[in-house]
């Protein structure tokens, strides 16, 4: 049976999330915008609510929520303030290797330190020659005797400049493309450095970082996974991630329809509110049918995880189309308010610029189209690895 109806639980759930967007998100979010600051007395209050770290199993201190839940919770902090919600759901990034591959001393470490105290930690995949291209990163990781010695900037890394360990990429074997890369996790100490703090379009309440590692001593413990193991584990954390991301592209798209419906009733242009005309009201359709579109297929992708099925091609459907109708929302909800769209004293404008880069992180939607086309044309058998006793 195929049935769209949450839990009582799932319900809670989402009035909570929904609540503290309503009531901690949004107050201050275009503020934050403006000014580009750090919200961290409102990742604090996400942290006491169980809102950050909520992926993390119950072993180790967390609620455990299953992957349909986290979309539930992302949904909101999207519909809250997407720049302050990728700041919150960033723990789920970083962490997600770690549970992936790490051992259960390890994650104990690793996945308790976010539990017991407030504490951020980063995903550091991309770098300044290698987006898209993963297998062409130049951070290299050195095995010298029972530690590693990582060397090498990441760039575009949120919360990288306040976070306290980071799950890092690096070539282990600089010959061997993606068969050489490993992923560690990383405490931060005085050989890493912030170099750069980036000056966004949007999303300017999230902190993304140039990270550098100098020299950086990890103990051999610290790799994740198996060596040469690190490209597959990222594809995997990604593809678990994705749902969340695509969940939060729908909060901003529903957040701009939402105000677009409302100022459509209010505002009158010959004679009547310009809902009545139907050029306008075409446009709330088409916004409202791609709304549930996309979180159709956010529902799907994030069930196929919780059943332990993998998820690659309806995770990048969902990130793909929830992304592309972000952007496509956003700017009819601008096109609803006409010249008053474009000024920033209306809400419409952040969330136009805030809705770009769901269309660049995470995987951009040209390399969602590519991996949709493998996925669809040339289907192959990926092994994953058995996940890590939980
Ligand atoms: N799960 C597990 N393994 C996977 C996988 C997945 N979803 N996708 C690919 N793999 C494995 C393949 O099976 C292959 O394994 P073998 O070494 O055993 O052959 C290996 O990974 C390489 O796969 P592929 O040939 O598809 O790699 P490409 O270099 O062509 O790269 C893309 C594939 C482009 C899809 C990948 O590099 C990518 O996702 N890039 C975007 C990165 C991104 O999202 N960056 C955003 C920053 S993170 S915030």
């Amino acid at each position: 049976m195929v049935d769209f109806t949450l839990t009582d639980e799932q319900k809670a759930l989402r009035e909570m999330a929904h609540d503290f967007a309503e009531k901690e998100m949004r107050p201050v979010a275009w503020e934050y915008d403006r000014d580009g600051t750090w919200p961290e007395e409102v990742l604090r209050k996400a942290w006491e609510l169980g809102l950050m770290n909520s992926h993390i199993p119950e072993e180790y201190g967390g609620p455990g929520a299953s992957y349909m839940d986290g979309t539930l919770i992302e949904e909101e902090l999207g519909w809250g303030c997407s720049g302050i919600g990728t700041s919150i759901a960033c723990n789920g990034l970083a962490t997600a290797p770690i549970a992936l591959g790490g051992s259960e001393e390890t994650k104990r470490e690793f996945l308790g330190r976010l539990t017991e105290d407030f504490g951020l930690a980063s995903f550091c995949l991309t770098e300044p020659d290698a987006g898209s291209d993963v297998s062409g990163m130049r951070t290299t990781a050195t095995k010298q005797g029972d530690k590693y010695v990582l060397n090498g900037s990441k760039c575009f890394i949120t919360n990288g400049g306040y976070a306290d360990f980071y799950t890092v990429y690096a070539k282990t074997d600089k010959d061997a493309g993606h068969r050489g890369i490993s992923a560690f996790v990383v405490p931060r100490d005085d050989t890493v450095t912030v170099d750069k703090k980036e000056d966004k379009m949007g999303q300017r309440a999230s902190n993304t970082a140039t990270i550098t590692f100098n020299e950086t001593e990890v103990p051999a413990e610290n790799l994740l996974g198996e060596e040469n193991h690190g490209f597959k584990l990222a594809m995997m954390t990604l593809d678990r991630t994705r749902p969340g991301v695509a969940a939060m592209a729908v909060g901003i798209a529903r957040a701009a329809f939402e105000y677009a419906t409302d100022y459509s009733k209010e505002r009158v242009q010959f004679g009547v509110p310009i809902a009545m005309h139907q050029a306008i009201q075409f446009m709330i359709a088409d916004m409202a049918t791609d709304i549930e579109a996309a979180r159709l297929m956010v529902w799907k992708s994030a069930v196929e995880l919780d059943q332990g099925r993998r998820n690659t091609l309806t995770s990048s459907h969902a990130k793909r189309f929830a992304a592309d109708t972000a952007m496509k929302v956003t700017t009819d909800a601008v096109q609803v308010y006409g010249g008053y769209g474009f000024i920033k004293e209306y809400p419409v404008e952040k969330l136009m610029r805030d809705a770009k880069i769901m269309q660049l992180y995470e995987g951009t939607s040209q390399i969602q189209r590519l991996v949709i086309a493998r996925e669809t044309l040339l289907p192959r058998r990926i092994e994953e690895p058995a996940p890590a006793a939980a």
